[in-house]
């Protein structure tokens, strides 16, 4: 998962590109960017690395310019290189640069057509590079020495038809201003929002809501799957629809567990998302489970506090904050290699025995991935003195691997993968085990906006919205992405070049 921000302003804007991409540090925490334009040339700096710990004073003094676009990345595609770290660069036409979170499902298909067709070399694994080469091409294919904003939607329009998958993207065209588009099923979230200066009006588009907030920006409204908009340098916007049959499906993940619970997405509250997802899961406790002595509810810290405190109101039964977490350690979930997740926990979590000592528990998590987390809390739930431990999930199985640039590439890292509730609870080693249903959590979902028919759930369903996946592309990612391969790539990394980067 990535994060994405972009400002077209009316003075200076790298600090406010760093105030967003800090915000948006949940997104993703392996590397950070930020390239602006100043004098028709771009300033870029880029590295492996939290937002604080990339950009130093030095680097932030020379990104000066009006307008500009940052990234925040997670391996999705790619290896974990600092050369594949965004904005991408592409000279031509007229100079681009490029951020893109999500992930394109017909990549090799691209870059064979880029290479063999379009003469147009990309430099890294990453498909961000891609899609960069596919729009510049298509730019490129229009006339004149300038663009109108027609001339790019023409472009957005075969952007479209050429490119399968999932992509929330911002790019920069030097001489003209910042385009943002959402790919035709809106799976990845994007926002834009605005706010007036005593010299003109300033525009800012991200992957939350949140990052609006942060850096003082009015909330316009979510940017519509397979919408391109046009901020162009003198501070004018122009919108098309640029996708042939746009659909709305929103990635339902997001709200279980990847964005953030003040930002908004789709005009649905993620908050307000996870503590209907509370109350349906309360409702199917109480149904399922009244044979049992719930004595506390117990979050595991944090995504699925609002949750949990929902199912003890539900239940009437106390909620206890029961672990403690260390709030300078990333989300493991998040953290490449499964060593690395599996040392963090204990690293990251601690119990509060008198919480657990002989009471029956109810842990409560937002999802079960891989299960090593949940296996470690239980432990850690029982030496605290726990006589029961009972989990829920906040979300149902996930048995199937995520192509949309979700990192869950590998069906066999999957703990629910081909199994029943009874294996994954005796591999976790609770003593029972919910989950909630798909149709509750699409309705949790759901309920505050009727707008959306269909999300996309194919990690709890396998069924991939784009229509193009197939057990080859699943075999072939799983080989390209599991934990294993990441494990070599990344010991590799060192040794590729970044030809792009200015500014160490
Ligand atoms: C963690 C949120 N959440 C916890 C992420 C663990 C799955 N894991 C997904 C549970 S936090 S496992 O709130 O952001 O800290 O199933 O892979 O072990």
């Amino acid at each position: 998962m990535c994060g994405i921000v972009g400002i077209v302003g009316q003075s200076a804007v790298s600090q406010l590109l760093y105030d967003g991409l800090t915000v948006l540090q949940h997104r993703g925490q392996d590397a950070a960017g930020i390239v602006t334009i100043q004098d028709n040339k771009f300033r870029l700096r880029k590295a492996n690395g939290l937002v604080k710990d990339v950009f130093h004073t030095r680097h932030m003094l020379r990104l000066q310019g009006n307008i500009g676009i940052g990234h925040i990345r997670y391996p999705t595609a790619g290896s974990s290189s600092s050369s594949e770290a965004q904005p991408f660069y592409a000279n031509s036409p007229f100079g681009l640069s490029l951020a893109h979170n999500g992930n394109l499902t017909n990549a090799d298909e691209l870059r064979t057509w880029l290479f063999t067709t379009a003469r147009r070399h990309v430099n890294t694994t990453s498909d961000s590079e891609l899609l960069l080469n596919i729009l510049a091409y298509e730019l490129q294919e229009t006339d004149g020495l300038s663009l109108s904003p027609d001339n790019i939607f023409d472009a957005m329009e075969k952007v479209h038809q050429r490119v399968r998958g999932a992509y929330a993207t911002v790019a920069l065209i030097i001489g003209h201003g910042m385009l943002a588009f959402r790919d035709p099923n809106g799976i990845r979230p994007m926002v834009f929002g605005k706010r007036k200066t005593a010299t003109g009006v300033e525009y800012m588009v991200a992957s939350e809501s949140v990052a609006l907030d942060a850096c003082d920006f009015e909330f316009v409204r979510d940017v519509a799957p397979g919408e391109a908009i046009f901020f162009s340098e003198d501070g004018q916007l122009f919108s098309r629809q640029c996708a042939d049959n746009p659909s709305f499906s929103p990635c339902i993940f997001e709200y279980v567990y990847f964005a953030r619970p003040d930002s908004s997405i789709d005009k649905i509250s993620v908050y307000a998302s996870r503590v209907e997802m509370g109350k349906k899961l309360g409702e199917k406790i109480a149904k399922e489970w009244d044979d049992l002595t719930i004595d506390v509810v117990i979050p595991i810290p944090e995504t699925s506090c609002d949750t949990a405190l929902q199912i003890a109101l539900n239940l009437n039964l106390p909620f206890r904050q029961g672990f403690v977490k260390n709030r300078y350690i990333g989300r493991t979930f998040i953290m490449p290699g499964q060593e690395q997740r599996k040392k963090s926990v204990r690293q990251k979590l601690n119990a509060i025995k008198a919480e657990f000592v002989g009471k029956n528990v109810l842990l409560v998590d937002d999802s079960i991935v891989r299960g090593t987390t949940s296996e470690q809390i239980i432990d850690m739930a029982r030496q605290a003195g726990a006589k029961k431990v009972y989990f829920a999930s906040a979300s149902p199985e996930i048995r199937f691997p995520n192509v949309y640039g979700i990192d869950m590439p590998s069906a066999n890292e999957l703990i629910a993968h081909g199994r029943e509730n009874e294996d994954i609870c005796e591999l976790i080693g609770a003593d029972k085990l919910i989950f909630q249903t798909i149709e509750d959590l699409v309705a949790a979902v759901g309920s505050t906006n009727s707008e959306i028919k269909r999300f996309e759930t194919s990690v709890f369903d396998g069924v991939y919205i784009t229509n193009d996946i197939d057990q080859n592309y699943l075999e072939a990612l799983d080989a390209q992405r599991n934990d294993k391969t990441k494990e070599t790539s990344d010991a590799n990394a060192d040794s590729n070049i970044d030809i792009h980067n200015e500014y160490s």
